[in-house]
């Protein structure tokens, strides 16, 4: 599939603004290591997040000097960094969107999720942005047939900008990459899952517990460039598709015991990985261990079906059906706070990307 088209051009260069909020998402199973073009080494698995949303409005106006200049404000304030990333971005998108050299751009963009709290916003960032474009597409090209049509390009250009983006695009549960089980799976974007999800996974809760805010010292683009020269990386994505599998069984039925050990035998290979790397590194903190810990006693001796995962960092997201929720929530505060920068997210499966009306 190549999305490459050279008639996407204005005849008349217009002044505009479109504006998507677009949600992070959680893995159970995990992305990482990659080949290509931003192609995962082996398919993924994630609940897409209802309150952990970046909010971008894309202003675009004739460009001044035939190339694309641009502006980025986070919160308000010039971000360059940001600005930096976004270019780098659109430069891959030239000929996909040729409009993109005739426009300047000024983006301006802001998390609901605190900042500083460390929860990836690549994902809800790229996909916002991917998601925006395809917008301009739709509205001055007329392109699109069919929404699926429209998602799928948001998808496979939020793929571009940050692999895990491409899950983002839909809500609930999305799968990235080919399973060989589904057959309308791809590499290329993200896909729904078409068959009927138990509905103890339709309103599942993910609590976040910050545990360290701060920057992490290796990028996620880095970890997964360093599974190349993993000793274990071939037998980690034989593990993973087999995860995949087991996991698609588990949404059908509903078993959570099964969904427990899937889950938490990702979260901690995906760290696994990152500790046998060469140079190797280590994400998790104390607190993040004495959390995994609580919530095992916890877990063994209520016997509520509460999880643990971890993305690319030390803060621990809690995953527990929705009838648990008082029980779990007031373990959280009387008994795992401690362990967090005193901060607590507590979000749930959301339904994914909403248009604004700048
Ligand atoms: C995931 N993560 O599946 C995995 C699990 C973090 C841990 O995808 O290089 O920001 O932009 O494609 O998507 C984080 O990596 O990396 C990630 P790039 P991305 O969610």
């Amino acid at each position: 599939m190549n999305y490459n088209n050279p008639n996407l051009v204005f005849k008349e260069i217009p002044t505009g603004k479109v504006g998507w909020c677009s949600p992070s998402n959680i893995a159970l199973v995990k992305y990482w290591g990659k080949t290509g073009i931003q192609i995962p080494a082996n398919p993924s698995i994630s609940f897409t997040l209802s309150k952990s949303i970046t909010e971008t409005i894309i202003n675009f106006s004739p460009s001044k000097n035939d190339r694309c200049n641009l502006d980025f404000y986070f919160d308000g304030i010039p971000n360059a960094k940001f600005a930096e990333k976004t270019s780098e971005f659109f430069k891959k998108l030239v000929d996909i969107f040729p409009f993109i050299k005739q426009l300047d751009f000024s983006i301006y963009t802001k998390n609901t999720f605190p900042h500083s709290a460390g929860i990836a916003s690549s994902a809800s960032g790229m996909s916002a942005i991917a998601i925006a474009l395809c917008d301009i597409e739709n509205q001055f090209f007329n392109t699109f047939h069919t929404e699926d049509e429209f998602y799928q390009k948001a998808s496979y250009i939020a793929r571009l900008g940050s692999g895990s983006a491409c899950r983002s695009i839909y809500g609930s549960i999305v799968s990235w990459g080919e399973i060989k089980e589904l057959d309308y799976t791809s590499n290329l974007w993200g896909s729904r899952l078409k068959f009927e999800v138990n509905p103890v996974f339709k309103d599942y809760h993910d609590s976040i517990l910050i545990v360290d805010s701060g920057e992490k010292k290796v990028s996620s683009t880095v970890g997964h460039g360093l599974m190349n020269n993993n000793p274990f990386s071939k037998s980690r994505f034989i593990q993973a598709n087999n995860n995949i599998k087991n996991l698609l069984d588990v949404l059908r039925s509903g078993d959570l015991e099964e969904f427990v050990t899937i889950v938490e035998n990702e979260a901690l290979t995906l760290h696994a990985m990152m500790m046998t790397s060469y140079p190797s590194f280590l994400l998790m903190k104390p607190n993040t261990i004495s959390i995994i810990e609580n919530i095992r006693e916890f877990r063994n001796s209520t016997g509520i079906p509460v999880s643990f995962t971890l993305d690319a960092g030390p803060n621990i997201h809690m995953l527990y059906p929705h009838s648990f929720k008082d029980k779990v929530q007031s373990f959280i505060e009387s008994s795992l706070k401690v362990f967090t920068q005193n901060e607590v997210i507590h979000d749930n499966v959301g339904s994914g990307p909403e248009k604004l009306q700048p």
